[in-house]
């Protein structure tokens, strides 16, 4: 039996709940995924003076062929992208930067950094997405940057940030979408702070100033990243939620929740309606914790299910930006990519796939038998002949025959990277 055919076959099921599966695979293939460019080089960036990866984050593992400078990334991530049904965007980082062999510090770096990056973009139908660095760099040593006691280091990142917002906005203009610019700070404590107000205080005053000049959300939106721990800062941190829920709500930027920056029981499933109820678009870093912060390859969890059920029943595609945030050292950085970003698009699928209305239906004529039932028996309906369809139509490999790519070109391209 063809793909076709069995698909034919999966939609009737589908149908006699309701279920317009071609209309799904039709809004499926308009979600944009923000891929982050970082998988590609362990978040080293390609600065003249790259510095070892601070900030309390880590890349663990030494899989060879990672990506030395921004042509070898740029061809990783067409090889991924190659293998991903839709188009779309790629975020990139302030390190991604091209300075022609120039040290140029991160409070001087200019949108012409990034014009090779807008060149590859426009040919490839991609939007950009972007983060000001704010970590990896001797100014942010200490672990503190927009919250440090002394003002000239916090000038010099309030100046990074700037820059960066300006090229969010050269960006979002270069390509015709609006470009989410991100911004995350390492800073925190060790130990048990003395202090827990002034570094906050600081660190507001700094936002304050960033995001002084309004930009044209045509181009640029600007979002702002919590934690809730990172190494060498386990006890305090000045960026946590509430602080930053706080601040967005209040100076019109967007919230970004990283499923990685909570409490191991705290799901980030659960916040997106919340959220959704006070502002008109939030953003997302999917990532995978695994008993901390880990940035694991996302797989198809039952949470990534769950998270991808909220924005479909909410109606909420166009209100959740959909970032990528993993980074695994130990596995082929293309095949980790291009299963991340395949599990993402698949579990939007399997939301589209449930029948949603009469759920909740239930849930609202308390029948949470029937309820659990259906969510139960759905479980095993023919989603992944839906998916195959998916990935046929859209001219990429179906199953894992994206593998065979992948080590054709670990063969050909990654191997040979010494
Ligand atoms: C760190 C944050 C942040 C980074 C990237 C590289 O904990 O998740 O988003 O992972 O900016
Ligand atoms: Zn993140």
């Amino acid at each position: 039996m063809s793909i076709k055919e069995k698909y034919e076959l999966a939609k009737k099921e589908y149908e006699k709940w309701g279920i317009d599966v071609d209309k799904a695979l039709e809004d499926l293939k308009k979600v944009k995924i923000s891929i982050h460019c970082w998988q590609g080089d362990d978040i080293a960036g390609f600065e003249v003076n790259q510095k070892e990866l601070s900030g309390g984050i880590a890349a663990t593992g030494n899989y060879p062929g990672k990506a030395r400078n921004a042509e070898e990334l740029r061809k990783d991530l067409d090889k991924a992208l190659s293998l991903i049904p839709g188009k779309h965007k790629v975020n990139l980082h302030a390190i991604y930067a091209e300075t022609d062999g120039k040290f140029v510090d991160r409070d001087e770096i200019k949108p012409e950094h990034f014009g090779n990056w807008v060149s590859w973009a426009k040919k490839n139908g991609l939007g950009l997405d972007f983060n000001p660095t704010i970590f990896s760099h001797e100014k942010a040593d200490d672990g503190l940057t927009l919250s440090h006691p002394n003002k000239e280091i916090r000038d010099f990142w309030i100046r990074h940030c700037i820059a960066s917002r300006k090229i969010g906005e050269y960006l979002g203009k270069e390509l015709g979408q609006p470009c989410l610019t991100n911004l995350w700070i390492p800073d925190g404590y060790k130990d048990i702070p003395s202090d827990r107000l002034g570094p906050r205080q600081r660190l507001k005053d700094s936002l304050e100033q960033i995001f002084k000049e309004k930009i044209d959300k045509k181009y640029n939106l600007d979002s702002v990243e919590s934690k809730v721990f990172g190494i060498g800062a386990e006890s305090y941190t000045v960026g946590s939620s509430e602080f930053y829920m706080n601040f967005a709500a209040k100076n019109d930027v967007l919230c970004l929740m990283d499923t990685g920056h909570y409490h191991p029981t705290e799901v980030v499933s659960d916040k997106i309606s919340a959220m959704l109820l006070f502002s008109d678009k939030i953003a997302l870093h999917v990532s995978r914790p695994v008993r901390w912060d880990s940035d694991h390859t996302i797989i198809l969890s039952d949470e990534l299910k769950e998270l991808a059920k909220e924005i479909v029943r909410n109606d909420a595609l166009d209100k959740v930006i959909i970032g990528l945030d993993f980074f695994d050292a130990s596995i082929n950085r293309v095949a980790a990519w291009t299963m991340g970003t395949r599990n993402m698009i698949k579990a939007l699928l399997n939301a589209m796939l449930l029948p949603n209305k009469k759920l909740k239906e239930l849930q609202d004529e308390e029948n949470y038998t029937d309820r659990l039932a259906l969510m139960e028996e759905f479980k095993t309906y023919p989603m992944g002949a839906v998916w195959d369809y998916y990935c046929e139509i859209n001219n990429v490999p179906v199953k894992e025959s994206w593998l065979d790519e992948v080590k054709k070109y670990e063969k050909e391209e990654l191997s040979k990277r010494k």
